[in-house]
């Protein structure tokens, strides 16, 4: 069976690519779904690529993978910094968890310093642009084949 890498993206991060691209970059989130799904492939994994502007749809994703997906890869939008629940929802996770974020949020406002799901996190990406989600993509993939080495 394909083994799947759950990418979840927060809230506005569906306006990807329309406004502010000083800060995120022109593509677009179907752009970063298409170079994801096809980085995926060449390495050997399914993707379930995934957006939300609700706390609780985030949530349930995490627990439907929490144990079965080769690893999350989560940018939680403005969740980041306010989101408890989505911290205890990665704690009940088995598998492994990059936190990735398009701008270098320490270069910015000081309420973006915070992260509550970098407690959980394994890894943490940040000011890489949309190409951070990629790096993920190879980490876990490279993590997953230690594995079964
Ligand atoms: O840098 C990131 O990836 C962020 O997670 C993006 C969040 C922000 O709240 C975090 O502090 C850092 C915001 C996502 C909003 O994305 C938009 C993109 C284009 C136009 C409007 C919103």
């Amino acid at each position: 069976m394909t083994e799947t890498i759950l990418i979840l993206n927060g809230p506005n991060l569906n306006l990807l690519g329309t406004r502010q691209p000083h800060i995120y970059g022109g593509e677009t989130l179907a752009d970063v779904e298409a170079q994801c799904r096809s980085l995926a492939a060449e390495l050997g994994f399914a993707i379930d690529f995934r957006q939300s502007n609700r706390e609780y749809e985030i949530i349930d994703a995490i627990h439907e993978y929490r144990i079965t997906a080769s690893g999350i890869i989560i940018n939680p939008g403005a969740f980041t910094h306010t989101s408890v629940a989505i911290l205890d929802a990665l704690n009940a996770c088995e598998v492994p968890v990059i936190e990735c974020h398009i701008s270098n949020v320490h270069r910015r406002e000081e309420f973006r310093h915070y992260s509550y799901v970098s407690l959980r996190a394994d890894g943490v990406l940040a000011g890489f642009g949309t190409h951070g989600y990629q790096l993920a993509i190879r980490h876990i993939a490279q993590l997953a084949k230690k594995e079964t080495a």
